[in-house]
């Protein structure tokens, strides 16, 4: 394996944080991943990816960089990547998803905070993350109360942060503003990278996005067959490197993959027996390396069949219409494939409901699990409603409210099993 110490060094991470942060990552990748029998060879290419998850891609974003390109990093799927990649620059998604720092991070922000948000500031302060060190801009965005405060501690202590507001109603209103910023955002790339965008630059951004959501959407449809071809855990790795791998070569990864798992539909080539419970996971996105449900639900006997989740199909569903001639016709196009996206941030939000039960259906799941990260405002307050209206169609449901630490694996174990054991 090549040494990138000196990239590392180059970058400002601290070196020692680094390394403890690596380790942890290499040894939950063996035990939560390498131990599942049966993978499909096509997440070889997801294994190597994660391998090389602070070397080779940050390498070529560096290289790119060198080259005058620009690096976006963004914290939630409403910054448009499209727009992003019609300047040339790099869109990464910036993980949040393991404790690092958290003493530091509470001088900061009070404890009672999302582990997501805890999460993006603990990196930031240890300088572990190479992604957001090499970034020329990163994009906050007015989401949840949280989200949007802690982007005022964390401008301090970054001179690069760009904060998007965003509506919370979906009105003509909202959707005035959601293209007001969409176009600062347009004009916040072109002066970051000097370039213009035209019919043509945005035309292949949107292609390029289309792509990789196209392949997402395979393969979350190959999920829907009775012989589960690919486990849960799998699927939300593709989901996760989604967000900051090469567009053009995720996609062809995640379509080779689609290719092997038709074949192993033909043969019935399966990684649950047949009557496995299937379980449709919906809340809180599960940002890299968060994998603590889906390992916790899997070895408790059932398999995941789908994320209601924007590291999931919220997050991929919905491609954009690229049939306008102008740009701002695209920017249109673009507004009206966004304001889909249904984040708890909106009201009302119903139709995150009317997804669960079509997503419900669609993978033939036979139980919910609500995910919510603890301190997770907006999509506490929704489960309730939630539970109701699927309880009602006789789907069960089990809420679970969780962070990122260990301390509750085992309570979480025996409450899924008994889920399980009900299904
Ligand atoms: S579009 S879901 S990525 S905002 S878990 S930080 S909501 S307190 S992440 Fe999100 Fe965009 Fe919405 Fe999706 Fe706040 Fe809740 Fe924490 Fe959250």
């Amino acid at each position: 394996t090549t040494d990138y110490t000196s990239m590392w060094k180059d970058l400002g991470l601290d070196l020692t944080a680094h390394d403890a942060l690596l380790g942890v990552l290499g040894q939950a990748y063996g035990d939560i991943y390498q131990s599942q029998k049966n993978r499909p060879s096509g997440m070889g290419y997801f294994d190597f990816v994660v391998s090389e998850v602070h070397g080779l891609r940050v390498k070529e974003l560096m290289d790119a960089k060198a080259q005058g390109r620009k690096v976006i990093g963004s914290y939630c799927v409403f910054v448009p990547e499209e727009i992003t990649l019609a300047v040339e620059a790099i869109h990464v998604g910036l993980c949040s998803g393991a404790d690092f720092a958290m003493d530091e991070v509470e001088k900061y922000l009070p404890r009672n905070t999302c582990a997501l948000i805890k999460s993006a500031m603990g990196f930031k302060l240890a300088k572990v993350c190479p992604y957001l060190e090499c970034a020329d801009m990163v994009v906050g965005e007015n989401t949840c109360d949280g989200k949007k405060k802690a982007y005022e501690v964390m401008g301090s202590m970054m001179d690069n942060l760009y904060v998007m507001d965003l509506p919370q109603v979906k009105s003509s209103e909202g959707k005035a503003l959601l293209k007001a910023e969409f176009l600062r955002y347009k004009d916040a790339a072109e002066t970051l990278t000097g370039k213009t965008i035209d019919v043509t630059a945005l035309k292949q951004g949107i292609a390029l996005v289309n792509n990789k959501r196209k392949a997402m959407a395979r393969l979350a449809t190959l999920r829907h067959n009775a012989s589960a071809p690919i486990s849960g855990l799998d699927s939300l790795l593709a989901n996760q490197i989604f967000f900051f791998d090469d567009p053009v070569r995720f996609t062809d990864s995640v379509n080779a993959l689609c290719d092997e798992l038709e074949k192993r539909i033909e043969k019935n080539v399966s990684v649950a027996d047949e009557n496995t419970p299937r379980i449709l996971i919906s809340g809180c996105p599960m940002a890299v390396p968060n994998w603590k449900l889906p390992a916790i639900v899997e070895s408790s006997g059932a398999v995941i069949v789908g994320e209601e989740s924007c590291v999931g199909e919220r997050g991929c569903r919905n491609l954009v219409d690229d049939s306008a001639d102008d740009v701002d016709g695209l920017i249109d196009a673009l507004v009206d494939r966004y304001l889909a996206i249904d984040c708890a941030i909106f009201t009302p939000n119903t139709e995150r409901t009317d997804h669960i039960k079509e997503m419900a259906q669609a993978s033939k799941a036979d139980g919910v699990i609500q995910y919510t990260l603890n301190f997770c405002q907006p999509y506490a307050m929704e489960t309730m409603p939630i539970e109701n209206e699927l309880e009602a169609t006789g789907l069960p449901t089990l809420r679970i409210e969780t962070d990122y630490s260990q301390e509750d694996m085992g309570q979480l174990q025996t409450r899924v099993e008994a889920f399980v054991e009900l299904l």
